[in-house]
């Protein structure tokens, strides 16, 4: 079975066909968790999932596992997957290509006649960016138990007010099959690395042997709306001039910790936002990263005595939220050793990789043992619409995919 080759073109296609849903002017894809897109999308996964013999199953937090039988259905599925929700401005293969890849590899099992002995599942969990609804990696998370149910059908849409709950009974996806609780023999994720490391290294596989630790805070700035005019500069709160000192405060954080250390601010709400009003209150969120704990707790005691410095000085109130984290966290020797020989034997070439991003993995990684694979992305650009990555490292992420699910799925 070590010969068997995907069909990167059928990948390709597949790929390109689900990026027609929620297609945007520049070439990316719009397709916000629980919207009316992300219901097409899902709807075309299970499709093509029924199409190629799978029994698809969706839970109640909408996440929908296709599975395809083994020899032995009592021997725990082997799982590959990722997600179909995208950014507001992403692009065609964060989440989708881990999730077609996985597709792929059911129908090249097909296409070969090739009966293993677990049952293989793909899977596309809900909510995994983030972005409409906070925090990220919700479904991957619940079936983890790092999320409550409740908590989550419970959570607003960051603009709108909509409930999660709400939204994915309107979609038609609060499936009837519980969430977790379930055993999982391994658990394998294909994603682009949205980084720049295997481009500019020349590799075509990512071995990822871990995720780096996040941490996510909700800031609010609270100063004095008052007039534009008749205010004496010296007697301003102006709390949207606080707030920049401190996202700028942010930024050099993320600098001040080389060489891994990210900071992010990524949204912004000021009001009552008129031209003629001094801003009274922001609200904005923070994305801190690194791989080592230690550092990124030294990176929390920065931000926490800047932001309080900056407050003060600007005659502003400053509240900090702590919103979500997890801590770095490693991959399973033994699935991470079934990628590097899988790419090690496909002749690709390959390098070790700490994620950079959050994935639907680091939350499985608790229940089951899991690893990830990835590709790389033209210019290391994602979480925007120019995406992109090519036919045939699609094609090779598929393939070390498929070998490494053969080779905890085959006795
Ligand atoms: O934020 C992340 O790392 C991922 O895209 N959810
Ligand atoms: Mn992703
Ligand atoms: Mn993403």
């Amino acid at each position: 079975m070590k010969n068997l080759k995907i069909d990167g073109d059928r990948l390709l296609e597949s790929l390109m066909e689900m990026a027609e849903i929620g297609a945007t002017e520049k070439g990316g894809v719009r397709r916000l968790a629980l919207t009316d897109l992300d219901r097409q999308g899902r709807d075309l996964f299970i499709r093509w999932c029924e199409e190629a013999g799978c029994t698809v199953s969706v839970d109640r937090l909408g996440n929908v596992f296709a599975r395809r039988p083994g020899r032995d259905g009592a021997l725990p599925p082997v799982m590959a997957g990722s997600h179909l929700d995208s950014q507001p401005t992403g692009g065609k293969f964060d989440g989708a290509y881990g999730v077609l890849a996985g597709l792929e590899v059911v129908r090249t099992l097909n296409d070969f006649g090739i009966e293993t002995d677990a049952p293989v599942e793909i899977v596309a969990w809900t909510n995994e960016e983030g972005s409409r609804f906070s925090p990220p990696m919700m479904g991957s998370g619940a079936f983890a138990g790092v999320f409550g149910e409740e908590e989550l059908l419970a959570r607003p849409d960051n603009v709108t007010g909509e409930l999660l709950g709400d939204e994915l009974k309107r979609i038609g996806y609060d499936g009837a099959a519980p969430v977790g609780g379930r055993e999982i023999g391994a658990y394998f994720e294909a994603h682009i690395e949205q980084g720049p490391i295997l481009e500019n290294e020349g590799r075509t596989i990512g071995v990822v042997t871990g995720a780096q630790g996040q941490r996510w805070y909700e800031v609010t700035v609270t100063g004095q709306e008052a007039h534009a005019g008749p205010t004496p500069m010296k007697l301003r709160r102006d709390a949207l001039v606080a707030a920049s000192r401190m996202i700028d405060a942010v930024n050099r954080i993320g600098h001040d910790f080389p060489p891994d250390a990210c900071a992010t601010v990524g949204f912004v709400e000021s009001s009552p936002n008129s031209r003629n009003t001094i801003p009274g209150r922001v609200f904005f969120t923070v994305d801190l990263r690194n791989p080592d704990d230690a550092t990124l707790a030294e990176m929390n005691d920065r931000l926490r005595a800047d932001l309080a410095g900056i407050a003060e000085a600007a005659g502003c109130a400053v509240d900090i939220v702590d919103f979500w984290d997890f801590p770095a966290t490693p991959f399973d020797e033994g699935c991470v050793s079934a990628v590097r020989s899988a790419a090690e034997q496909g002749g690709h070439s390959w390098c070790d990789i700490v994620s950079g991003a959050g994935h639907d993995a680091v939350y499985i990684a608790r229940v089951a043992p899991a690893a990830m694979i990835f590709i790389p992305c033209e210019d290391g650009i994602s979480h925007n619409e120019v995406e992109n990555a090519t036919r045939e490292d699609c094609a090779a992420g598929a393939e070390v995919l498929l070998q490494a699910i053969l080779d905890r799925a085959v006795e």
